[in-house]
C-alpha cells in the first residue's frame, strides 16, 4: 500500500494588525483550493495563522489580549475554512491562539490543530517552548511578550495515528530544541508539522539576525534526519506591521534534504509528494533507537533545567545561575 502524502506547506505574508478574522480566513482558503488542484491531501498553516502576532505589542487590557484568541474552534468566523476543506476532501494542520476554561479557570495557549479530511480535529498540541519576555521592556524595537500571553501547553508532544501515518506537531521556538522531536521519534513519529513566526531581529542578540534562514533549516533539517521524519516548516513571513519576519518554508525529508522551498515572502503554496516509509531504512539502521540508544547517560537531560557544570570546575561565564540548576 502507498504511503505517500501530499503535503502543501501553505505560506503566510504579513497579516495586518486590522484585518479581519473572515479576511484571512479566505487567505487560508484560497491556500486550501490551490492545494486541492495540486494533489495535496494535507495543508500546513503556519502559527497562529488567523491574526497578526500579537505579542509583539504591550498589552495590559485583559481584553485587548483576548481578542486575538479564539474560544471555540471552529466558530462562525473559522467554520467557513473547515467547510471548504472537507468538500475539497482535505486535511489541515492551523495554528491559532487558544482560550480554554480547564480545571476551573481561563487558560490562554499557543496552539495547533490536527483536522481530518472529514472535519474532525484527530489531534491538538500546545506550544511547550515560550520564547521571549513576560514584563515590557521599552528599550526592544518591539517586543516578545510570548511568557506574557501564554502558558506554556499541558499535553506533551503527541503523536496521532492520522492520514495513514504517524503525525506530530511542534511550533515554531519548540523547533529549535532536540528534545521536541526526539520525545516524537521515540513515539514514531513520521511527520513532524510546525509553523513560525521568526522576526529578522532579535533584540537581546542582534549578532544572530544575519543567520535567521540558516538557523531555521538547520534545526529542521538535522532534526529530521536524526529522527528519520519528515518535518513541514511554514512561516508566516514578511513585513508584518513594521517588523520583518522570515520566510523559508521548507519541506524536509527524513534523508535531512530539503525537498520543497518556498521562493517569496507571501502567500505561497509548496508541496511535496512524502513518502512516509522513506525513514524506514534510517529507523532500522543508524537510528535504530531501541537498538543503539543509552538513555541511561542522558540523566541529566531530564534531571536539570539549566547548565550544571562539572563539579570543582572553574567558573565560567555560561555557568550563571547554574547553582540553581542542580536538582
Ligand atoms: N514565535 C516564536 O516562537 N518565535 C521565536 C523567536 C525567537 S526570538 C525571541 C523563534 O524561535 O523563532
Amino acid at each position: 500500500m502507498s504511503r505517500i502524502l501530499t503535503i502543501g506547506a501553505a505560506q503566510l505574508g504579513p497579516i495586518a494588525l486590522d484585518e479581519t478574522r473572515s479576511q484571512v480566513v479566505e487567505r487560508l482558503i484560497a491556500h486550501l483550493r490551490t492545494a486541492k488542484d495540486r494533489g495535496c491531501d494535507l495543508v500546513v498553516f503556519p502559527e497562529l495563522a488567523l491574526t497578526t502576532f500579537f505579542p509583539r505589542w504591550f498589552m495590559q487590557d485583559q481584553a485587548d489580549i483576548d481578542r486575538f484568541f479564539e474560544t471555540e474552534m471552529p466558530s462562525a468566523q473559522t467554520r467557513p475554512l473547515f467547510d471548504e476543506a472537507r468538500r475539497l476532501g482535505l486535511a489541515f494542520c492551523l495554528g491559532y491562539a487558544e482560550l480554554a476554561h480547564e480545571d476551573g479557570r481561563t487558560r490562554h495557549f499557543n496552539t495547533a490543530i490536527l483536522v481530518d479530511k472529514q472535519g474532525a480535529i484527530v489531534g491538538k498540541y500546545r506550544k511547550i517552548h515560550l520564547p521571549g519576555h513576560d514584563a515590557h521592556e521599552p528599550w526592544r524595537a518591539f517586543q516578545h511578550l510570548e511568557k506574557r500571553y501564554f502558558e506554556p501547553g499541558n499535553l506533551g508532544f503527541p503523536v496521532f495515528e492520522a492520514l495513514g501515518g504517524r503525525i506530530g506537531m511542534c511550533i515554531c521556538n519548540d523547533r529549535r530544541w532536540p528534545e521536541t522531536y526526539r520525545v516524537m521519534g521515540l513515539q514514531g513519529v513520521e511527520m513532524v508539522l510546525l509553523g513560525y513566526n521568526t522576526p529578522v531581529h532579535n533584540p537581546p542578540a542582534p549578532e544572530h539576525d544575519r543567520l535567521g534562514w540558516f538557523h531555521n533549516s538547520l534545526v529542521m533539517q538535522s532534526a529530521a534526519y536524526q529522527n528519520a521524519t519528515w518535518v513541514v516548516g511554514v512561516a508566516k513571513a514578511g513585513n508584518e506591521e513594521g517588523v520583518p519576519m522570515i520566510a523559508g518554508t521548507q519541506i524536509v525529508a527524513p534523508t535531512g534534504e530539503q525537498v520543497a522551498l518556498a521562493v517569496t515572502e507571501e502567500d505561497e503554496l509548496i508541496v511535496a509528494d512524502c513518502d512516509l516509509d522513506l525513514g524506514l531504512s534510517y529507523k532500522r539502521s543508524v537510528f535504530d533507537f531501541a537498538r543503539h540508544r543509552e538513555p541511561e547517560t542522558y540523566r541529566l537531560i531530564v534531571e536539570t533545567k539549566g547548565p550544571v557544570p562539572p563539579r570543582g570546575a572553574i567558573p565560567m561565564p555560561s555557568d550563571k545561575n547554574s547553582k540553581e540548576n542542580r536538582r
